[in-house]
């Protein structure tokens, strides 16, 4: 069987060594999701935001065919400075690897790479989900499906407000997905605290989301849970600022016919640049307070035995 070409940085092969908490963070946010210097300097925030929460960051990506669980501080520069790094998702991941190219990992990639390293907890901006018109586009992010494979517990400012969030939620039901919103009554809508939507489940305590993970390997459930961390009140965007510049960028990604992988970054470059980096801003407050949370639930999953099926 071929094995895994997997590295690990120091930081993160000590911590494993040490029985530390660790979570896991994505990559695609740091080469499709953000204009450099900004992706850097979030990456960067994003990584002392967990440390600072007690646990050990791991941003995953693949170089040159490896998959790296952890990026030491030169590997992290040198990819955010590489604007054509692959985005790879489930379907991507295996062929870049095999090729020995160079990738970020989206949500469901980073997913896979945690489960393949051991750990439960991954912090991100916002996941993917179903797209406006996927009645006649059929686009719905391979996150979802995903969720409902691999156990691993994400934390997002639920998914982006640029897609069918009503749409996103009934097929994380009919998937198994958990979605439990933390403090809050309404699923979030990344930039705004509230899509308008109720939470499925409202969680109040980083103990509460780590039993569940807990109960579902106890279970044998192989999928993951989604955590809706709503963004703070004082970083969110007014629904009246956002909302049309969201129409404003979809209406233009149709007219120009952009598909598939392009979508979701082509989306997220046109409201940078229509809300003058508003939106920018709102994202890195966000992905901060994703960290710091998963930081707890991954301190928490530390301090319990394992499961015992
Ligand atoms: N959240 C952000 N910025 C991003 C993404 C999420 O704040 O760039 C990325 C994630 O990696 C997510 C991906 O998995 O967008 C979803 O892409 P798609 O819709 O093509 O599945
Ligand atoms: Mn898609």
């Amino acid at each position: 069987m071929t094995a895994l070409p997997l590295h690990l940085s120091s930081e993160v092969a000590t911590a494993r060594a040490e029985g530390r908490p660790l979570v896991a963070l994505e990559s695609t946010i740091i080469t499709h999701g953000m204009p450099f210097p900004q992706n850097l300097e979030t990456a960067r925030r994003v990584e002392a935001a967990v440390r600072e929460g007690g646990a050990v960051p791991a941003t995953i990506a693949v170089l040159h065919g490896t998959l790296h669980i952890g990026l030491d501080p030169e590997r992290l520069e040198t990819l955010a400075k590489t604007p054509d790094a692959l985005k790879l998702s489930r379907a991507d991941i295996a062929v870049a690897m095999a090729r020995g190219q160079t990738g970020a990992t989206t949500v469901a990639a980073t997913m896979i790479a945690a489960r393949a390293a051991g750990i439960g907890v991954f912090a991100t901006g916002g996941i993917g989900g179903v797209h406006r018109g996927a009645e006649l586009s059929f686009d719905i992010s391979a996150d979802l499906q995903e969720l409902a494979r691999t156990p691993v517990t994400v934390v997002a400012a639920g998914a982006k407000a640029i897609l069918d969030l009503p749409k996103t939620l009934e097929v994380l039901e009919t998937l198994g997905v958990p979605v439990l919103c933390y403090r809050s009554g309404a699923f979030p809508a990344f930039w705004m605290t509230d899509s308008g939507l109720p939470a499925p489940v409202r969680v109040e305590t980083a103990a509460e989301i780590a039993r569940a993970h807990a109960m579902r390997a106890a279970l044998g459930l192989p999928g993951g849970q989604l955590v809706a961390n709503p963004i703070p009140e004082a970083d969110a965007l007014p629904a009246e600022q956002i909302l049309p510049v969201i129409d404003a960028a979809l209406a233009e990604a149709a007219a120009q016919g952009i598909a598939a992988k392009a979508v979701t970054p082509f989306l997220l470059a046109r409201i940078f640049e229509a809300t003058g980096g508003r939106s920018l801003t709102a994202n890195i407050a966000l992905v901060l307070n994703n960290a710091r949370l998963a930081a707890a639930i991954a301190c928490e999953l530390g301090g319990m035995p394992p499961a015992t099926p």
